[in-house]
């Protein structure tokens, strides 16, 4: 069907601006904010979806990879996830005339919320090299261009193929199949800017690059530390789980330089007390951290808690856990007792006595648990940070027994699950082996590109074609004029997709998309309905079945996408790879899952196991068994030196993130109902003290300017001033827009992590 798309673009102008909220709340905005896109869907599809989200039988919910509880509710899902899925289910598509109607330049004009609306991609179109225009063209056409670029490259390495969360792990599991049988280990993937400084950090320390919670832990926590993370918009259902938490007594404490409203108090949807009352209060405790501010604070918490044991011995630490389990402890209270506490209180912007009482709530508390995302994971300290994260965690025996762990909350609905089925630039060898076995064939092992390396790489002009399983990686990447710049000098790109975004407007001297199947919708295949499967934040795995009629005839799923691709490719006599059944792996997933079942640890039985009403659970070494397969075989706790940000006088130190209306580069309002925010998303937000030292009022106009070394100035023009509560000495402004202020150079160490929660900006009156 083809109906028109219900917004024209927007510009930023007449932006409206209100008090943040002090609570969140579920669903109600959800019908606001959704309007246009609801009144398309009808009511009969409408309901078809809201009752199958997250419920057995039904599909996952591809907005965030929060877990499911086992004793699931009617409606399992929450106002961010009903707007995902309205997102994709809607009927409106993109007509055939649209390609000769706009050209490439054009496209590159709009905003990602226009190109979005314009509803589902349904035809694969091509961009010849000479040509400003897709136009139309037929699958097989598709793919033997894409074969023809492919095999025509003098090394395999001079591909790249990227991964965004939401693909299925059947998808990725045949897609990192087809990649490598062609030859490379360049999987970059969306993880390589979200939560790669989390996985590099506890590999090394426990041995596992995943959370050690179950979501039972949650209500059987004392103590809940939520860093880094804005759960009330990313993660609405954890909520919940906090709720619940609190009610089974335990203590929630946030750190954040930001009072996110779901942090402070949650009217929870689901219960009729909690709509008409006051709500719960969410967090006992709030630290306004300065941003990159966590390293100091966790380091001062350990030492407090050393200092509690030795004013009383054998009362604070886990003396057992530690002897039987741990190394390292003696270089870190070596390393603490030398941390000068003037030096915390400069790089937290926090009181003594704040630190004091939450290292107080620690010691107190038999289990606890640490939740961090992107807040930690995008500094350049990143890794560091959560080794430290690690270290307090494991000083009291927080890490295997119930109601305490590391709980790192996952963005895409299946980014955890796409690493587990190798999709990694740096698979480990024993993954690499087993596919060798497997498939007879030799699996590369030169470690390949990730998503910051990738870019540099086409500068470089080593890579020259470019493959996207999903994701929008121009709009996501930092250094927005120097990732596209290098785009646009690559031979050829491919995106798999479901919408329009800007990666398909900035593209290489040829290009090519191909509509895919959503996760909302059947997949008929000759061996009857498929059903693939995807992996939460704590190490679930379970079946998702789409439920709705696809929105037009002739689409493929990613898996018969990516399987005809590598037929295409790899078909030829005598390449490697020819001998994979492809043609079996698209019309039955269950010959894709029983390679699965014998390459990947803990997937033995797979298909049997997926079909189970609950799915089943990863093993995972530090939470079943306190065992630890690091290099050293045991729990590592590390010394790790503090290097505070330097924020020169006159700046402040900016971070981006996501407004309440949006699905990382996919807009689906301008408002962000919370941070009271209306019309428009051009905007800086400061602390009014800043906004008084630097001369600049509430509501002004101001260029955004930040500064690297060596470079000239990345700039923002014309973004408006919001006068907002955020921690002194810092900012905060909307990705994918600010994407343009982070250097590419600048990345986490050792996770090559975008830094994009501290760029240092200045800010200056806007020309005219
Ligand atoms: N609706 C919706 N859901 C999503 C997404 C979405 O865009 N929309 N994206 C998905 C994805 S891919 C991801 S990775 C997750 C992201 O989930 P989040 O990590 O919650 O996302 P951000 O919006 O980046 O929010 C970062 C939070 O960390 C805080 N913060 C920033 N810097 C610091 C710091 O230095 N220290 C501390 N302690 N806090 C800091 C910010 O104030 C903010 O509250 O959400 C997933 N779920
Ligand atoms: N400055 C800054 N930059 C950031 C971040 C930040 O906080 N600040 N966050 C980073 C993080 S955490 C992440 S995860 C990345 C996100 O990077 P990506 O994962 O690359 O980006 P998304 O915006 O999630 O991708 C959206 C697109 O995916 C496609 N899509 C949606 N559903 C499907 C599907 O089912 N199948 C297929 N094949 N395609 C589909 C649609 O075309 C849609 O336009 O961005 C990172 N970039
Ligand atoms: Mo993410």
């Amino acid at each position: 069907m083809t109906a028109k798309p219900p917004v024209d673009d927007v510009t930023d102008d007449g932006i409206e601006v209100s008090h943040p909220k002090h609570y969140a709340v579920g669903l109600p905005g959800v019908v606001h904010s959704m309007e246009p896109a609801l009144r398309q869907l009808g009511a009969r599809r409408t309901l078809e979806l809201m009752t199958s989200i997250n419920q057995q039988g039904g599909f996952d919910c591809m907005s965030c990879a929060w877990p499911d509880p086992d004793h699931r509710k009617t409606l399992e899902f929450c106002e961010n996830g009903a707007k995902a899925v309205i997102w994709e289910a809607t009927p409106v598509t993109v007509p055939s005339t649209f390609w000769s109607e706009h050209s490439l330049t054009e496209l590159a004009e709009k905003s990602e919320y226009w190109l979005g609306m314009q509803g589902r991609l349904t035809e694969p179109v091509y961009k010849p090299a000479d040509s400003d225009h897709y136009r139309p063209v037929g699958w097989d056409e598709a793919f033997e261009r894409i074969a023809a670029n492919l095999n025509a490259l003098d090394s395999p390495n001079r591909a790249a193929f990227y991964t965004s969360g939401r693909a299925s792990n059947e998808a990725a599991f045949a897609y990192q199949l087809f990649v490598r049988a062609f030859g490379t280990n360049n999987l970059p993937d969306c993880s390589n800017m979200c939560h790669e400084s989390t996985g590099t950090a506890l590999s090394e320390t426990i041995g596992i690059g995943k959370s050690t919670v179950s979501y039972d832990d949650f209500e059987k926590a004392e103590l809940i530390i939520v860093m880094g993370q804005n759960p009330g918009t990313n993660h609405p259902r954890m909520l919940t789980a906090l709720e619940d938490a609190k009610k089974a007594g335990a203590t929630i404490v946030s750190v954040n330089p930001l009072p996110e409203a779901a942090l402070e108090r949650y009217k929870n949807p689901q219960s009729v007390r909690g709509m008409l009352g006051k709500g719960t209060v969410i967090s006992d405790q709030f630290l306004q951290i300065r941003l990159g501010g966590d390293m100091a604070l966790l380091q001062a918490l350990s030492k407090r808690v050393l200092a509690a044991e030795a004013a009383a011995p054998g009362t604070v630490l886990d003396r057992v856990f530690l002897d039987e389990h741990c190394i390292g402890f003696d270089a870190l209270a070596a390393h603490l007792a030398e941390l000068d506490e003037a030096k915390v209180i400069e790089a937290t912007g926090l009181t003594s006595g704040e630190i004091d009482e939450l290292a107080d709530r620690y010691i107190r508390s038999n289990a606890t648990i640490i939740t961090w995302a992107m807040g930690v994971t995008q500094h350049k300290k990143a890794v560091a940070s959560i080794k430290e994260i690690v270290n307090l965690l494991l000083l009291r025996g927080n890490i295997g027994k119930p109601g305490a762990g590391a709980s790192p909350v996952r963005g895409h609905s299946n980014v955890q699950g796409d690493r587990t089925m190798g999709i990694w630039e740096r698979m480990p060898p024993a993954f690499l082996d087993a596919m060798e076995r497997e498939f007879g064939l030799p699996m590369p092992r030169e470690v390949g590109v990730d998503a910051v390396d990738a870019i540099r790489a086409m500068q470089r002009g080593e890579i020259s074609t470019w493959v996207s399983l999903g994701g929008n990686f121009v709009g996501a990447i930092s250094d927005t004029a120097a990732a596209e710049a290098a785009m646009r000098g690559t031979g050829m790109t491919v995106q798999i997709s479901t919408k329009l975004n800007r990666s398909h407007a900035v593209t290489g001297a040829e290009a090519i998309i191909l509509p895919t199947l959503g996760r909302t919708e059947i997949d008929l295949r000759e061996s009857g309905p498929q059903i693939v499967s995807v992996e939460d934040s704590v190490c679930a795995v379970h079946a998702s079945h789409g439920r709705i009629p696809p929105v037009a005839d002739g689409l493929l799923s990613e898996v018969a996408i990516v399987s005809r691709m590598a037929r295409a490719t790899l078909g030829s006599a005598g390449v490697s790879g020819a001998g994979i059944d492809w043609a079996g792996f698209e019309d039955d997933y269950d010959l894709l899952r029983e390679h699965i079942a014998r390459v990947v640890p803990g997937c033995e039985g797979y298909n049997e196991k997926i079909r189970r009403k609950e799915g089943f659970v990863l093993p995972n070494g530090p939470r079943d068994s306190r065992t630890f397969t690091n290099a050293v075989g045991k729990a590592l706790l590390t010394v790790n030196e503090l290097e505070p940000l330097v924020c020169p006088p006159g700046r402040l130190l900016l971070q981006t993130l996501r407004s309440h209306d949006q699905f990382n580069t996919t807009i689906y309002s301008l408002n962000d109902r919370y941070r009271g925010i209306k019309k428009g998303r051009n905007v800086v937000f400061v602390n009014p003290d800043d906004l008084a030292s630097l001369g600049l009022a509430d509501g002004q106009l101001v260029d955004v300017f930040s500064e690297w070394p060596g470079q000239p100035d990345r700039s923002l023009r014309g973004f408006r001033v919001v006068s907002y509560p955020t921690a002194r000495g810092c900012a905060a402004a909307y990705f994918p827009e600010a994407n343009v202020l982070v250097p590419l150079d600048s990345t986490a160490e050792r996770s090559n992590t975008p830094v994009s929660k501290a760029i240092v900006v200045r800010l200056e009156a806007a020309a005219g």
